[in-house]
């Protein structure tokens, strides 16, 4: 048999894009008009081009920028060798870079997810295997996903900002509408059960007292009963007491307590008071965390994310690290696109364990970047593409009118505090405040 010589990287595009964002509420502010995200695609001396999108702003898309120098010539298929040469030119980025907000400010582990998954579309697209089969094998056919619900201002994002289209109907509508207490998360709920059906809630906390989220959850219970399980994530703005008196008030109401407080030792002990499992996204969030979470027991649930654990592969390793410390994988969104949607249910597909909805922002996003369109939801779930790859292809059109969208609206990173003080003067982000 005759062996293939594996393709050279001769071109790598970078592409930032800004896409709709409604005005939804979190721990750390408010989201602005437009999240910032960035495509990268990766094309070989053959043609094949690969694609992946992360979290944008100009710290990343400047690093990109540096790092194509040691993509181009490359193959895709030296991952790790790549890995390797991307951290000791940029020099290893601390667990602490993450930063305390809700999202994780790191800028290595971002672009070495954009590189790998790129590369993994192109292996599939040479193998003709799609991106599930490059990480071991479909465990399922189908990936579930959570209703991801918010407090928010009425408001559409993009140019309408905080007005809205009154011509929308169902979710579309739903979406703009305000929701800043229990019957307007319930009324969110229900519309995005609707349109989507998910079988799981998840409510983003952090944003009003304890004791108002807690109402939330339970008219969330009383509206849709016992067999939809409740999650609420405070993206650890609790202190340890508040987080121990408020979780055994939803004991056996929600199924997992995400984030209540901040840091792993602040977890550990919130979870030997609690029968709740604990799930993070932002105490165990790199591989320098595990022996911490491991020696002090952070969590039950680490909600992996590939965009910042490092790629697909990287998350493939994480899951076995999680079943031999006993801890559950799943799944940690930010605003996305498609193309992020697509990886992540490829690797959802191939994790040997999924024993929760995972977590996506996808019905917060109004605009696609890729051919096909907007993906769809059955009964909550997406069913793994089988084509070669990701099975998406960039839409050029698209592309280029949010690229266009990203020139015109000024932003340069992330900043819910600043958007936030556009609203009420003087806000600021408190790392713990109940
Ligand atoms: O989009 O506002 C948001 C979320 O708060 C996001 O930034 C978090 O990273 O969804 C995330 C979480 O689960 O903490
Ligand atoms: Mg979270």
């Amino acid at each position: 048999m005759k062996i293939k010589s594996a393709p050279r990287i001769r071109e790598m595009i970078i592409t930032p894009i800004a896409i709709t964002d409604p005005p939804l509420l979190n721990a750390a502010g408010l989201h602005a008009p437009y999240a910032l995200r960035t495509i990268v695609e990766l094309i070989t001396d053959d043609n094949i081009s690969g694609v992946s999108e992360i979290p944008g702003n100009t710290s990343i898309n400047e690093a990109l920028e540096e790092a194509r120098q040691l993509i181009i010539g490359r193959s895709p298929i030296q991952l790790s060798s790549i890995g390797r040469e991307l951290e000791s030119y940029f020099g290893k980025e601390t667990a602490s870079a993450r930063g305390e907000t809700p999202w994780d400010q790191r800028k290595l582990v971002h672009i070495f997810s954009a590189i790998e998954v790129a590369c993994l579309d192109i292996i599939g697209k040479i193998t003709g295997l799609p991106v599930v089969d490059l990480l071991g094998g479909k465990m399922r056919d189908r990936v579930p996903f959570a209703a991801y619900l918010f407090y928010k201002y009425e408001g559409a994002g993009g140019e309408l900002g905080f007005n809205i289209d009154r011509n929308a109907t169902g979710w579309n509508a739903a979406r703009q509408a305000k929701a800043i207490d229990p019957e307007g998360i319930v009324h969110q709920a229900k519309a995005m059960g609707k349109t989507f059906g998910f079988r799981s809630i998840k409510l983003k906390g952090g944003v009003f007292e304890p004791d108002q989220e807690t109402a939330a959850v339970f008219a969330l219970r009383e509206a849709f009963g016992e067999h939809i399980p409740l999650r609420i994530d405070p993206n650890a703005l609790w202190t340890v007491e508040t987080s121990i008196q408020y979780g055994r008030k939803m004991e056996g109401i929600i199924e997992y307590l995400e984030d209540p407080t901040r840091g792993q030792k602040n977890m550990s002990i919130v979870r030997q008071a609690l029968k709740t499992p604990l799930a993070t996204n932002m105490c165990t969030t790199s591989f320098d965390d595990i022996p911490g979470s491991v020696a002090v027991g952070a969590e039950d649930i680490i909600l992996s994310d590939h965009h910042f654990w490092g790629g697909l592969r990287a998350s493939m390793e994480l899951s076995k690290i999680c079943s031999t410390f006993g801890r559950h994988l799943s799944m940690h969104s930010n605003s996305h696109l498609g193309i992020s949607l697509a990886a992540m249910v490829h690797l959802g597909a191939a994790l040997p364990h999924l024993p929760y909805d995972l977590d996506t922002h996808y019905p917060w996003q109004s605009d696609e970047v890729i051919k096909t369109g907007r993906f769809n939801f059955e009964d909550g779930a997406i069913a793994v593409p089988n084509e070669p790859g990701l099975g998406v292809e960039l839409d050029r059109q698209a592309l280029a009118r949010l690229h266009q969208n990203y020139l015109q609206c000024g932003l340069t990173k992330r900043d819910d505090e600043t958007e936030m003080q556009k609203v009420v003067p003087g806000w600021k982000f408190e790392a713990v405040r109940w």
